[in-house]
């Protein structure tokens, strides 16, 4: 197994927000209570399913949606949090309360680090042969799960184009990356081949969906829940402004207590503002050879007695993940 680890800014960075969720939640409580709109329906949980514009969409214990407004000084609520709301009337409703997160996923772009996803488990990656991926397509998404200590399934779809090089590509790397504890699985949502598998897989834990543009998240998603487009449809009618609904995440419900969130916004992202010492801790197999190079300032690259190449000769460290870890860094110092 390998071991998490928090830097120590991340750890730090962690309490403190903590901290100022606890200080902001207790005198939000006591104003909620003393200011009881006795109009309103008791107080009960619900979870945010959507999100457009000021409307949130918040569902009952029962599947029923609201559309619903937030009590000031809530912060920004996002699709995924659980919440304490009290009923207006039939269509409507306030939010009074958030529960802490157990996860917060936020746009990972450093202008807009707005959370965009909240409560998530599990990250599935999706890639196909077509589009192929691009050589750090994968390890991007494994390096942003890293960052955000969040464990991730990797899908590949489109299993019924199995007679492609890039498939086959696709599969040896899949054995490296199921060496690594990542688990992944083969699926087609034309044929529904291996969807029952991902559905075992997703039972009881949510899920955010990540991918480049054309894999099939959306086809999966179809075939996971296939009155999920019925549900967005009525969804967009609750929502007061009739929004694009393609621009909000939404959360929807798979069988076996599975939630699904789709959020267009974060499929394409960059990681400019990591660190070199972040993308490093995103390939799991090089921790235990950090630090033991020779020159304490080894770029890994031809460099005699570099520890990160000699696990490669060693066959420890695939070479298509070094060479992907170069290309990201790269990437970086060109900025
Ligand atoms: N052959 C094949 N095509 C698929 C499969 N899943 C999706 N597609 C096709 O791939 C294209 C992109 O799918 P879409 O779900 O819109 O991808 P998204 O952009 O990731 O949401 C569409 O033309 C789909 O019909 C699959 O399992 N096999
Ligand atoms: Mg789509
Ligand atoms: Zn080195």
């Amino acid at each position: 197994m390998v071991k998490r680890r928090l830097t120590h800014r991340q750890m730090s960075r962690q309490k403190a927000q903590q901290a100022k969720r606890v200080a902001r939640a207790k005198p939000f409580e006591e104003t909620v209570k003393s200011t009881l709109n006795q109009s309103l329906g008791p107080e009960q949980p619900g979870v945010l399913v959507a999100h457009y514009g000021t409307t949130l969409i918040v569902e009952n214990q029962v599947g029923q949606c609201f559309s619903c407004s937030v009590r000031q000084n809530l912060g920004t609520l996002v699709t995924g949090d659980e919440v304490i709301w009290q009923q207006i009337d039939d269509k409507t409703g306030i939010v009074v309360a958030c529960f802490e997160r157990r996860s917060t996923i936020s746009r990972p772009d450093k202008r807009t680090s707005k959370p965009i996803v909240a409560n998530v488990d599990v990250i599935v990656i999706v890639c196909a042969p077509v589009p192929a991926p691009g050589k750090t397509t994968l390890d991007r998404y494994l390096i942003l799960a890293q960052s955000l200590q969040l464990p991730a399934l990797i899908i590949i779809n489109k299993s019924d184009l199995a007679s492609t090089k890039t498939h086959k590509d696709l599969l040896e790397q899949a054995a490296v990356y199921r060496q690594l504890g990542y688990p992944c699985l083969e699926v087609s949502s034309k044929t529904n081949s291996g969807v029952l598998a991902l559905e075992q897989a997703l039972a009881g834990k949510t899920a955010v969906l990540m991918g480049q543009s054309g894999v099939g998240k959306s086809s999966l998603l179809n075939a996971l829940a296939p009155h999920a487009l019925a549900q967005t449809q009525s969804l967009s009618a609750l929502s007061s402004r009739g929004r694009q609904t393609t621009s909000a995440s939404r959360l929807y419900h798979l069988p076996l207590g599975a939630n699904l969130i789709d959020s267009p916004g974060i499929h394409e992202f960059s990681l400019s503002h990591f660190s070199k010492e972040a993308i490093k801790q995103g390939f799991r197999e090089f921790i235990p050879y950090l630090g033991h190079c020779r020159f304490r300032n080894c770029a890994h690259i031809n460099e005699p007695g570099c520890a990160l190449q000699e696990a490669v000769r060693l066959g420890k460290i695939a070479p298509f993940r070094l060479q992907s870890y170069h290309i990201i860094v790269g990437d970086l110092d060109n900025k």
